[in-house]
């Protein structure tokens, strides 16, 4: 096999590269092997230095314009634009795109539910009526003495206003707490629909539209809300209604799940219609008889990126690896068949597939990629296309001409931590409640809760800052709450077990070991988000920690982002009240007035604010830090010192 790399610039060291043994040992083989990887194709590319700074507009042809990020102010666009209009045009864009991705993919959940209602589809069903109903009355909708039917079709229309009103505030509004709402009313905040939302940013982001960062800012925080409470909500509640509310379960994560005398297919991307389907086409008599006619032992079906999330929490499906590893799985010419479906999937992956022979199937008209297999899903009858890709994963089984290498490591966790099972776990069966974590927060055992996020980036050491992160937030009595590829970093690194409350600080611990809980909470996928800002509006309303979001001692971050839905996702935390934190890198100038509205501003007016380092250590630093003034303003400090993860407890949880 030729490799062929956009530059011949000399290869970096693997151990810079990952923290994942697993996919250290593919890059290897990769290596070996001639073919090139996103790791390759990421040291060749050098990111373009205006761009990163978020210093050129291309908005229309009287440019593109590149401004001077040292000197931002000396120079303007042809139109007479500045620096902050640019930046907060181009970092609004980013958030329309962004929610645009999660509210289409919530409205295409919203499609399939309004089909299963209306008895026009017939292979999904309502498998959690429970949650359908405390879904319908937490937005007003009448359940009493009413069949499900009846309260199902009115939440479809209900839901719908999320994404088609013109006018109003959309349904979830009914969840927020009354003060931060109110802030928002204030601001002219609160979204209306989010197709409206995402058309008017995109609108007012043209030439000659919006030219005042501070009035950009105020619809990219409205657009960002229409996603997080909005367009994100809706897909985690009507894909818990239509597949079950997730509740721990114990789940093998990397890439020594899949199976050399198996044939193995994972599904990656993000709608879990593909998923459940697929977990029945391997399900089925005919083709399991069809895998053992052909010399395998059975189906092995795994998960990567956010699809993996999804069904790991919800069923317990073993998980292969994150966002950078979906090209190094198949480096081990054991995965008979690659299925994607929308968001995260790379081009680059149609020649890695070609190079072991693995069929790439795009499987969503919203995604085609040259060079892949395409077979669509149609939800009216989803198994026509997931029994066709079992018989095509079937038969390369039955063909495998390269080579297998699978890497042994199976990391062991516990996965599935939703809104309502926290509520179950703490308060009981009978007296559900987020009383007892209030009460925690309180006297000082937990100190806080924060969300650790979002993607991993080829550009920097894969879940490297993650888990160090992580490490220094439990050892801190930081509760840990994550979703989508962050999950699976800490997942392999075994602090997804209760085992891990070791590693913990003393009053965490003692918490995590009274109710058999990990320090590190898997919720599922980045649309999962949601659960978050659900437990976050939950902890207002029990009470004793102030009366708005922005009163609680919590903090986010996104500590390997690449995606420009990890920027909505910030977006919207930010809105909400919470410090949230990137690394890898800003996409602004600072010493702008735009950085210091996000940095600064934004907080001043009653929502959280933005911050920024690629460094683990004072992430945790500034996060921490972020908590304690919380707790301070709370009247609940207590004189506590940061506590260090020093190199004994780095080996202890290494060796764990
Ligand atoms: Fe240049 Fe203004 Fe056109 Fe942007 S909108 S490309 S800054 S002239
Ligand atoms: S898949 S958006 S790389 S989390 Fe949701 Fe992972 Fe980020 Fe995609």
């Amino acid at each position: 096999m030729e490799k062929k790399t956009n530059d011949s610039t000399k290869e970096p060291a693997i151990n810079d590269l990952t923290t994942c043994d697993a996919t250290a040992q593919m890059i290897a083989k990769a290596r070996r092997d001639g073919v090139e990887i996103d790791f390759d194709r990421a040291a060749a590319m050098k990111p373009c230095p205006i761009g990163a700074d978020s210093a050129c507009c291309k908005h229309c042809s009287m440019g593109p314009c590149r401004l001077n990020a040292k000197d931002p102010y000396g120079k303007v666009g042809v139109c007479g634009a500045t620096i902050d209009t640019i930046m907060a045009r181009n970092f609004a864009r980013m958030i329309a795109a962004g929610s645009a991705a999660h509210t289409d993919h919530g409205m295409g959940m919203l499609d399939l539910f309004r089909e299963v209602v209306n008895g026009n589809i017939l292979d999904y069903k309502i498998k959690d009526p429970v949650k359908l109903m405390e879904v319908a009355r937490s937005i007003g909708i009448e359940t009493e003495d009413r069949s499900l039917e009846a309260v199902a079709k009115d939440l479809y229309q209900e839901l719908e206003r999320t994404y088609t009103q013109v006018e109003g505030e959309i349904p979830f509004m009914k969840r927020v707490p009354e003060k931060t709402l109110q802030t928002w009313r204030k601001l002219g905040i609160v979204p209306r629909g989010a197709m409206r939302e995402v058309m008017e940013m995109i609108h007012r982001t043209a030439i000659g539209v919006d030219q005042h960062y501070e009035n950009i800012t105020r619809q990219a925080s409205r657009t960002a809300l229409s996603d997080g409470w909005g367009g994100s909500m809706v897909s985690t509640e009507i894909a818990d209604i239509l597949y079950g509310t997730p509740s721990p379960v114990a789940v093998e994560v990397n890439m020594g799940v899949l199976k050399e005398d198996q044939v193995n297919i994972i599904v990656h991307g993000h709608e879990p219609n593909l998923f459940e389907s697929m977990i029945e086409s391997v399900n089925e008599p005919t083709l399991l008889e069809a895998a053992r006619n052909a010399g395998a032992k059975g189906i092995n079906l795994v998960g990567m990126c956010c699809s993996g999330a999804e069904v790991m929490v919800r069923h317990g499906i073993p998980h292969a690896g994150n966002f950078s590893s979906t090209e190094a799985v198949l480096v081990t010419a054991a995965v008979d068949a690659m299925t994607v479906d929308i968001q995260c999937i790379k081009q680059g992956m149609v020649k890695v597939a070609a190079c072991y022979g693995t069929p790439l199937i795009t499987t969503n008209r919203r995604c085609r990629i040259e060079g892949a297999e395409h077979v669509e899903l149609h939800e009216h009858n989803p198994k026509e296309c997931t029994d066709e890709i079992v018989i095509r994963a079937i038969t390369r089984f039955k063909n495998r001409s390269h080579p297998i290498e699978i890497p042994k490591q199976v990391n062991q966790g516990v996965h599935g931590f939703s809104y309502e099972y926290i509520n179950y776990m703490l308060g009981g069966s009978f007296r559900g409640s987020y009383a007892p974590l209030n009460e925690n927060i309180i006297n000082g055992r937990i100190r806080g809760v924060a969300g650790v996020v979002g993607c991993t980036n080829p550009r920097i050491k894969q879940d490297y800052v993650h888990v160090e992160l992580v490490k220094e937030l439990i050892k801190n009595d930081v509760l840990v709450l994550q979703t989508g590829c962050s999950q699976i970093a800490l997942a392999k690194a075994g602090l997804t077990t209760p085992e891990a409350s070791v590693f913990a600080g003393p009053g965490l611990r003692e918490v995590c070991e009274a109710v058999g809980m990990p320090p590190v909470l898997g919720l599922g996928s980045c649309v999962d988000n949601s659960r978050i800002l659900i437990a976050a509006s939950e902890m207002v309303r029990t009470g004793g920690l102030g009366d708005c979001l922005a009163d609680l001692p919590v903090a986010g971050a996104a500590p390997e982002w690449m995606s420009e839905k990890a920027v909505a996702i910030g977006q919207y935390f930010v809105a909400s009240g919470v410090f949230t934190v990137f690394g890898v890198t800003f996409p602004i100038t600072e010493n702008t007035k735009f950085h210091k509205l996000l940095f600064e501003g934004l907080e001043e007016q009653g929502l959280g604010k933005w911050g920024f380092t690629p460094d683990p250590h004072e992430m945790a630093r500034m996060m921490i830090a972020h908590i304690d003034k919380k707790r301070k303003l709370l009247g609940i400090d207590k004189a506590r010192e940061r506590t260090l993860v020093d190199m004994a407890d780095r080996r202890a949880i290494e060796a764990a």
